[in-house]
């Protein structure tokens, strides 16, 4: 009688960080879903951090782009697949035939599986003859990427997670690990006794947590390693046998680091630490040869972002500190498929299977695509190609899986780009984006959890998204969309876009990283060559290189590299400062980084409840001094300008960052801080080699915005009538179990008359607005108003009304005053898993719980994922001080 489908389990993988994560999910009926780590897969045994333990709760349709849709004048409106992939290969085509096919591009992601990579790098470049075909990978990795090239010959990762666990000395540079790849932080934190290092502009819970944080001056990472490699040479701590036997130019190495001062006062000084900081970490690093230096974002998002990575090579390469156990230089990945991209050649300057564009390679692929023609020359990168559809070069451009109206730099040009573009096609699983809103074809594009495919994360394991259910409305795999466009483009390409399944692109795939490779190519798949659908469904974690013979686990473990004659290039990097001087007009840097509970551009994690209470609002993070200097107020607006936009943010008055620094998160948008973005500020200048932005710093200014007026309305969750005109004033929009909530604030009155509502509380002489509307005993809307000096009330407590089928008259009466009296609102979330608020936290603390653990007893705060433990350490540590203080 009471039918429902039976339970699914599968093994599948994290669709979010580069960890990689494996994922026990089970379906228990329509599409409720419950997930666990799993304990089998190598990258993290078992534990999952905040946004994997939420993935159940974003997989729901919410939201969700069912059909395909085309612009016309009266909005977007459904069109049959049929329709939208012949208009998309028609468009294509005549483009092509009148422009030449580098008037069109395709701007993809590392949040596409293998897969689907393969398949829009085959069309582009093998059958279309364009290798106009780039990555927002090009935004993250592309720096590392070509310090790889350069330093070891090939794109190559030395170690594996374990490299982390037996290091004795772990370097994190630019890489705010704790809240970014916090799995792996977890397996860290549980080894003892190693020490750890933390090069950050910014005090970051990683550098919270570090045995030394270098609070750097932006962009001195160059001077911190190359200083560090000179004094591994002056020191003579250099390991001259595999500087001889396995690099080559160590004597113009050395020259060049001869050309800067390099004593420890004269590095100290250029980078804004003390010389005694400087010389720990020196010394620890001569003194440990278990050392592995992280580098992510800090380090790659860079106008020097190869060099940066450069130097901290060079430093490993010096010291031999490579390819042995817990020693390795180790750029680690953001995206859940950053790796599978660069495998196949989702860079526009890398033809496939990290091969380039030499004429060898090019016959080999060619020769194994049996394909018409090939990419004569590298493409543009993601900066360039949207510079090229905004001057018309490119007249269209196919986005799929990434939203770069949100995190491309300077998104006033890319949206200058989109809106004269002639065809703009977006695949996505989301229906509104700030990119979607700018498409002429929309594709909508099964979602995690629906389709198959694989990823390799960062430490080289290539492991199974597995599909779970059913494919919802009309919604089909990236790899078969493309499939399908290649083969309505011309009819000649059908058999080379003919696959039956994923298994059959990625059998294709791994045979191409095997053909005619003689040992040159370290990039190998042979293994997995012949996987039919059922290897395919039951592959399990493999590490490539991956041969009959097995997997090789450390890469360079026999000093042999992948440049033609085996050996490590070190290369001298310059320490030149970003492409932008900070000037009397703009004298602030401006950084931009991530939160720990979202993700990117927020179209899945704002949708989970659990995940907007950590932070719910873009907070520009200002220096106490500066913000006293300008009248900046901790909690008030304020308002960022750079010479590419600006923004309105409120501020956090902080020594968490430096002095004349100001930082801000990336992910708010359109949709919900309009006022908030940062990327409407952050300049376009890149690496000039690997094309890679430098979303770190930007020249800026700040000042008070000095608002009159802040409040909040409150709307049901399933609420899809017509929003509140807000006028002028700022928004920011956060999500909640039941309800949204809009926070507001302006300058001007906003006009609240077309609020409807019935029950209003209005005090004339103090300004407080306090409205509600009930309807059928359930709350619809809150509007609460005040001057800016006047306190607002707390949000939870409102928020959960929302879910009260039916009010009680003792909450109804307390409407008004947005409290129930006598009830302690949990303050700040913190905990994401068991929704422990920090005024739960800090009265268990003053009540005598003061480990972690004890606060897990009495809260369970930090109980599930761990990713919160840094945070209830620095509440621990407040309250010491506080006492302390108070004593
Ligand atoms: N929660 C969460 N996790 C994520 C993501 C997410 O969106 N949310 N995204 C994933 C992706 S795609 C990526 S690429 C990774 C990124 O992971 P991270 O690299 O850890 O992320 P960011 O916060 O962007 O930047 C790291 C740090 O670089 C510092 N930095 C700025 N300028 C400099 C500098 O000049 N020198 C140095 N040494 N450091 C500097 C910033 O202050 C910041 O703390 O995270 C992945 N994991
Ligand atoms: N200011 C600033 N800007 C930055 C950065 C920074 O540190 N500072 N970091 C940069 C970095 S490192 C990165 S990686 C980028 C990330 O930036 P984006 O790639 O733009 O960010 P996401 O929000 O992850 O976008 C992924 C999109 O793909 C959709 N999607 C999810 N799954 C699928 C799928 O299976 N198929 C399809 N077709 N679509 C899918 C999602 O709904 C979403 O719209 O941002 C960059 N921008
Ligand atoms: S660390 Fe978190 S986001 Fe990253 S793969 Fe693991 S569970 Fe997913
Ligand atoms: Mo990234």
């Amino acid at each position: 009688m009471f039918e429902s489908t039976p339970p699914v389990t599968m093994k599948t993988t994290c669709p979010y960080c580069g960890v990689g994560c494996g994922v026990k999910a089970e379906l228990t009926g329509g599409r409720r879903m419950s997930v666990k780590g799993d304990e089998t897969h190598p990258a993290n045994q078992g534990r999952l951090c905040s946004k994997g333990t939420a993935l159940g709760n974003t997989f729901g349709l919410e939201g969700r782009l069912l059909e395909p849709k085309m612009r016309t004048a009266n909005g977007f409106e459904p069109t049959s697949w049929d329709e939208a992939l012949d208009a998309v290969a028609h468009k294509f085509n005549a483009i092509i035939s009148e422009h030449g096919p580098d008037a069109v591009a395709f701007y993809v992601s590392g949040q596409l599986l293998t897969e689907d990579y393969y398949a829009v790098n085959k069309l582009a470049k093998g059958y279309i003859g364009t290798a106009n075909v780039d990555t927002n990978s090009r935004l993250c990795m592309s720096s590392a990427v070509a310090a790889h090239k350069q330093a070891f010959g090939a794109d190559l990762v030395p170690g594996t997670y374990e490299d982390l666990e037996l290091a004795d000395l772990l370097v994190f540079s630019g890489h705010n690990a704790a809240w970014t790849h916090p799995v792996l932080y977890r397996r860290i934190e549980a080894r003892e006794g190693q020490m750890r290092v933390c090069i950050d502009p910014k005090r970051t819970d990683t550098a919270k947590a570090a045995d030394l944080h270098l609070m750097i001056r932006p962009q001195t990472d160059v001077r911190l390693w190359n200083g560090l490699c000179a004094h591994l040479i002056a020191r003579n701590a250099v390991d001259h046998d595999f500087i001889d036997q396995h690099t080559e130019g160590y004597s113009r190495l050395m020259a060049a680091l001869c050309e800067d001062d390099q004593s420890l006062d004269a590095i100290a000084h250029d980078c804004g630490i003390s010389p005694a900081d400087l010389k720990a970490f020196y010394d620890a690093f001569l003194h440990t040869e278990k050392t592995v230096s992280l580098f992510s974002m800090g380090s790659n998002q860079s106008s020097q972002g190869v060099h940066k990575g450069l130097a901290l090579i060079n430093a490993h390469l010096l010291s031999g500190k490579v390819g042995k156990p817990g020693a390795a230089p180790f750029s680690i990945t953001g995206q859940p498929n950053a790796m599978g991209g660069r495998e196949v050649g989702g860079l526009a300057n890398m033809l496939a299977a990290h091969m380039d564009f030499d004429d060898a390679s090019k016959a080999i692929v060619q020769r194994y695509w049996q394909s018409p023609t090939i990419a004569p020359k590298p493409g543009l990168k993601a900066v360039d190609m949207f510079e090229a559809v905004r001057t018309g070069k490119v007249k269209a451009i196919w986005i799929m899986a990434t939203n770069p109206m949100v995190s491309m730099p300077d998104g006033n040009r890319i949206h200058e780009a989109l809106s004269n573009c002639e065809l703009v096609v977006v695949s996505d699983v989301i229906a509104r984006t700030d990119t979607m809103d700018m498409a002429h074809i929309q594709l909508p594009a099964a979602a995690w959890g629906e389709k198959d495919g694989t990823v390799t994360n960062s430490e080289r394991v290539i492991s199974r998204q597995r599909r779970m259910t059913t494919l919802p409305g009309q919604v089909r795999p990236d790899w078969a969309i493309i499939a399908e466009v290649a083969r309505r483009m011309n009819s000649a390409w059908d058999k080379a876009f003919s696959w039956k399944g994923p298994h059959e692109v990625f059998a294709e795939h791994a045979g191409l990283t095997a053909f005619e490779n003689t040992g040159q190519r370290f990039l190998n798949l042979g293994g997995l060559t012949g996987l039919n659908r059922d290897a395919y469904d039951t592959l399990t974690p493999t590490r490539w290189p991956v041969t009959a013979a097995g997997s090789t686990h450390r890469l360079f473990a026999d000093g042999r590299f992948a440049t033609p004659n085996g050996r490590a290039r070190l290369i001298a990097p310059k320490p030149t400062g970003p492409a932008n001087k900070p000037t009397p007009e703009f004298p602030f840097s401006l950084n931009s980084a991530r939160v720990r509970d979202h993700w990117h551009t927020m179209t899945r994690t704002a949708l989970a409840p659990e995940l907007n209470r950590h932070i719910n609002e873009p907070l520009l993070d200002i220096h106490p001094t500066d913000a006293k200097r300008l009248g900046i107020r901790d909690s008030r607006l304020s308002i960022v300008t750079t010479a590419f936009g600006e923004a309105i943010l409120k501020a956090r008055v902080t020594d968490d960052v430096r002095e004349g620094n100001l930082s801000v998160p990336m992910h708010w948008t359109r949709q919900f801080a309009p006022f908030g973005r940062a990327n409407q500020m952050v300049n376009p200048a890149v690496d000039p080699m690997s094309g890679q932005p430098e979303f770190k710093h930007t020249p800026a200014r700040v000042s008070a915005y000095n608002e009159a007026w802040h409040g909040f309305i409150m709307t049901p969750r399933d609420f899809d009538g017509e929003l509140p005109d807000f006028g002028d004033a700022v928004w920011r929009r956060s999500s909640h179990a039941f309800a949204d909530c809009f926070e507001l604030a302006g300058i001007a009155p906003m006009d609240i008359s077309g609020i409807e509502i019935t029950q209003s509380l209005d005090d004339v002489t103090t300004g407080l607005t306090r409205r509600v509307r009930i309807e059928d005993g359930r709350l619809t809307r809150v509007l609460f108003i005040a001057p800016i000096h006047k306190r607002l009330p707390p949000r939870d407590w409102l928020l959960e009304r929302f879910g009260d089928l039916v009010l009680d008259a003792k909450d109804r009466a307390a409407l008004l005053i947005g409290r129930l009296p006598g009830v302690q609102d949990k303050g700040r979330i913190i905990c994401a898993c068991r929704s422990v608020g920090e005024k739960t936290i800090t009265a268990a603390i003053a009540d005598g719980a003061l480990t972690v653990e004890a606060i897990g007893e009495a809260t369970t705060a930090g109980t599930a994922c761990g990713s919160c433990k840094g945070e209830l350490k620095q509440c621990l540590l407040k309250h010491a001080k506080e006492t302390a203080h108070a004593a």
